[in-house]
């Protein structure tokens, strides 16, 4: 095999690593790390990041290669994210790079967080490392992996996806709100999938008044659950909510009315009350985005009822959709957004297929603008 394709190969790996990271690192980038003998080949020590305040991937695949007696002196390091140059909860992998006698970095993207940044490369070369890219598909691949941390270090705000699931004929539900269950159970256990990988899961008053959902990750294995929020602007959420059920993630609730005696049995429920701004007479999804960015959330799993999901897409802050479709026809119904009627088709919201893929007997659509 030559040089380039076992660098490939071995970046290849450390991506599959990073995936175990998915609904651990938050709000850290998932990241992996494989650590290869001199002789190119041989795997010496494997890591991905753990739980905010934990090691970073690098960390744990030097302690890994410490754990198997080998030596790490003039190894290749390959690293799905330019390691980190700073002083964070952690110390600087780049330092424990230098310290373990790293010949070489391969590193697939940089970081985009502006305390890193291209100083990482920087600081590995400056120690005599020869710090090098790999191939570009990997780059976008280590980048898609962490949309969310690019999304909130770059954009300065969350990466917005809103999952929905419907019928053939576009119906979230019959027209008196019946809607379980319209997909499959592979389906469903696909969308708490998605729920675990997200800082936070948001929806709307109007579905805690009809489904009382708990929004937390229940199908699938986890290590954190996602905080849960709530687009409330007249605090209508009754304080025996199933969401404020002992045990789970905490609870925001945006609001108008942060002052009233609703508000003080909810705080007393465990809610924490963030007052919004109003924008004809709806809460400022803007303001919404600022307090989730500022805590440190990357991916937003929206679960909103119509008239929120149209708001959301109206204000053009979706980045996502995540439609699960299911075959079959439902006549009358609920749609899957309240949207305002177009002048015409040209100025119709459009979006491409960004993946397709087949869940049980229902399909998942990936749509992005
Ligand atoms: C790496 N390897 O596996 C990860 C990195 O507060 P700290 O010390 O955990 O630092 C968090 C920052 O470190 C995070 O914002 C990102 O820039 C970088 N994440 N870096 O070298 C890793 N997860
Ligand atoms: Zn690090």
């Amino acid at each position: 095999m030559h040089a380039a394709d076992l660098d490939a190969l071995h970046l290849g790996q450390a991506l599959a690593l990073a995936r175990h990271a998915i609904g651990l690192s938050e709000p850290n980038p998932r990241v992996g790390c494989v650590l290869v003998a001199p002789d190119g080949r041989q795997v010496i020590g494997e890591g991905f990041t753990q739980q905010a305040g934990g090691p970073h991937a690098e960390v744990m695949a030097l302690r890994d290669a410490q754990t198997r007696a080998q030596s790490t002196r003039g190894a290749t390091a390959y690293v799905t994210l330019e390691p980190c140059a700073h002083h964070g909860r952690t110390p600087p992998c780049c330092d424990a790079l230098v310290a373990a006698g790293v010949a070489r970095v391969v590193a697939a993207v940089g970081d985009p967080n502006p305390l890193v940044n291209g100083q990482g490369m920087a600081r590995l070369a400056a120690a005599g490392i020869r710090a090098e890219w790999g191939p570009a598909e990997l780059a976008e691949q280590a980048r898609e992996l962490n949309i969310g941390f690019f999304s909130r270090m770059q954009r300065g705000r969350p990466w917005v996806r809103m999952k929905m699931a419907s019928s053939l004929d576009g119906r979230t539900a019959l027209a008196d709100g019946r809607s379980q269950w319209i997909t499959g159970a592979a389906a469903r256990a696909d969308g708490h999938a998605w729920r675990a990988r997200a800082g936070v899961v948001l929806c709307g008053v109007g579905t805690v008044l009809a489904d009382d959902p708990r929004l937390d990750v229940r199908e699938v294995a986890i290590a954190r659950q996602p905080l849960r929020a709530i687009v409330d602007t007249r605090l209508q959420t009754p304080p025996q909510a199933r969401l404020f059920a002992a045990g789970g993630s905490p609870v925001r609730l945006y609001t108008a009315s942060a002052d009233s005696a609703a508000a003080q049995a909810l705080r007393e429920r465990g809610a924490t009350l963030v007052p919004c701004p109003l924008v004809d007479g709806r809460i400022d999804l803007a303001a919404v985005l600022a307090d989730l960015h500022a805590l440190a959330c990357n991916e937003l799993h929206l679960e909103c009822g119509p008239t929120l999901a149209g708001a959301w897409l109206q204000g053009g802050w979706v980045d996502e959709l995540l439609l699960y479709q299911a075959p079959v026809l439902l006549g009358p119904g609920r749609p899957l957004a309240q949207l305002a009627a177009l002048p015409g088709l040209d100025t119709a919201m459009r979006w491409r297929f960004h993946e397709l893929t087949r869940v049980g007997d229902d399909l998942r659509l990936r749509l992005r603008r």
